[in-house]
């Protein structure tokens, strides 16, 4: 028989070793990554899982864009459906913000510091524009799920972990054409992990 003294110790043994356990198996959960060839260009592609099951919540945590030495940054921003992004302004001259796109948007015009925040709550591409510099553009993705990843210049790419299953991946890229933007690659995840190619 333990003492009430060992019995907690041996219980601390038991939930660090199961704690132990359990990063351990995180840690082993595998990576999902692939490369985009595309005849017209490879870097700034997002990569997105089409339809993945389930509501995901919108995020707390704000996306950025900005403007900076007269260019948004980044090119290309996806997002999660709901999420809120913040527009910064860290030039020394005042650019605007506004989309053609959906519901179609004007955040109005802003000094160097200053930041305008906007909400995206509905699916689609918003193109990013600024009235005061025409030359300034960028693009914002709003997904259905957090599955998605931008193409470093090598056209490579990792999705964050999906759950084990089979799903379709879609591209999205300034110069990628609407037939090849439609064009949908199976994905199918095994313990945790997945190599996908995209070639166009
Ligand atoms: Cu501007």
């Amino acid at each position: 028989m333990l003492s009430k003294s060992g019995t907690r110790a041996l219980i601390s043994i038991i939930t660090v070793v199961s704690l132990t356990a359990v990063s351990l198996v995180a840690r082993a959960q595998g990576k999902i990554t692939g490369t985009v060839t595309h005849p017209r260009g490879t870097e700034n592609v997002v990569v997105f899982v089409t339809q993945a099951p389930g509501k995901f919540p919108a995020p707390t945590a704000h996306a950025s864009m900005d403007q900076k030495k007269m260019r948004f940054t980044p090119f290309v921003l996806p997002i999660l459906v709901g999420t809120t992004v913040d527009f910064q302004n860290h030039d020394s001259v005042a650019h605007n913000v506004f989309s053609p796109d959906a519901e179609a948007y004007n955040l109005g015009t802003w000094q160097p510091g200053q930041s305008h925040s906007h909400l995206f709550n509905k699916l689609g591409v918003y193109a990013q524009a600024c009235s005061l510099h025409p030359e300034m553009e960028a693009y914002i993705l709003v997904l259905q799920n957090p599955y998605f990843a931008v193409t470093a210049a090598n056209g490579s790419f990792t999705l964050p972990n999906l759950p084990d299953g089979s799903y379709e991946v879609q591209v999205w890229g300034k110069k990628v054409s609407s037939a090849d933007k439609k064009k949908k690659f199976p994905l199918k995840v095994e313990h945790g992990s997945a190599t996908l190619k995209i070639a166009f």
